[in-house]
């Protein structure tokens, strides 16, 4: 097997209180991808993390459509999306990256979903698909060719990273014991799997990739 950790990348999704048990947006397990996380990156020539950052108000939460439940679905800048509960609303203890991730290996971190019309669930792009947070300039232009991903949520942030990552042609690998999932809609973290799969992103769990 070549390096996998030659011209490779880690890139950690949304690994945030609102996102972890007690979080507005409590993803179930979240907070056990930390410690998985803090092995994997330090084993990294380059770790870049992101955070969900949104202004108070954000078009993606229910709360900013009158009549409509969280969960629901509705359209947010010409794109039909759910509706979240209010979440990682920039400078609250909730946005904070969680305090036992160990930080010191990450070289960037790529805040997303600023935008107040315009929800942002990719590391790579908003969800217009074209907006881009300026990642993929990043990472090319230190000459990596594949990206490891994990964090937060499997069925969305996680989802919708893997699936850019791979359309622009990077490499693209899910640590499959390191990421967690909304499981909103029900079913939603199968489908995710399924999705990433069909689209070329392959799996590999932490400890196959600690061994390599
Ligand atoms: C996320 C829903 C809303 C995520 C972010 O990080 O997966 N999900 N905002
Ligand atoms: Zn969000």
């Amino acid at each position: 097997m070549p390096d996998r950790f030659a011209e490779a990348a880690f890139v950690l999704v949304d690994v945030q209180n609102d996102f972890c048990p007690g979080g507005a947006l409590a993803v179930p397990g979240g907070d056990e991808v930390v410690a998985i996380a803090n092995a994997l990156a330090p084993r990294f020539p380059l770790s870049v993390a992101t955070q969900d950052w949104h202004p108070a108000g954000h078009a993606s939460f229910a709360s900013s459509h009158p009549g409509s439940a969280v969960y629901d679905s509705a359209d947010v800048g010409g794109i039909r999306q759910v509706l979240w509960p209010d979440h990682c609303v920039q400078g609250t203890k909730g946005a904070e990256l969680r305090a036992d991730l160990d930080l010191r290996p990450y070289r960037l971190v790529i805040r997303k979903g600023a935008n107040p019309g315009l929800d942002s669930y990719s590391a790579f792009f908003e969800n217009d698909r074209i907006t881009p947070t300026g990642l993929r300039g990043y990472l090319q232009g230190l000459g990596v060719k594949r990206v490891y991903l994990a964090g937060l949520a499997t069925d969305y942030c996680v989802l919708f990273s893997s699936l850019d990552a791979a359309r622009l042609g990077f490499d693209t690998w899910v640590v499959s014991d390191a990421v967690r999932a909304v499981g909103v809609p029900a079913g939603s973290e199968k489908a995710a799997f399924q999705v990433m799969e069909s689209a070329g992103v392959r799996l590999v769990s932490s400890a196959e990739l600690l061994r390599s």
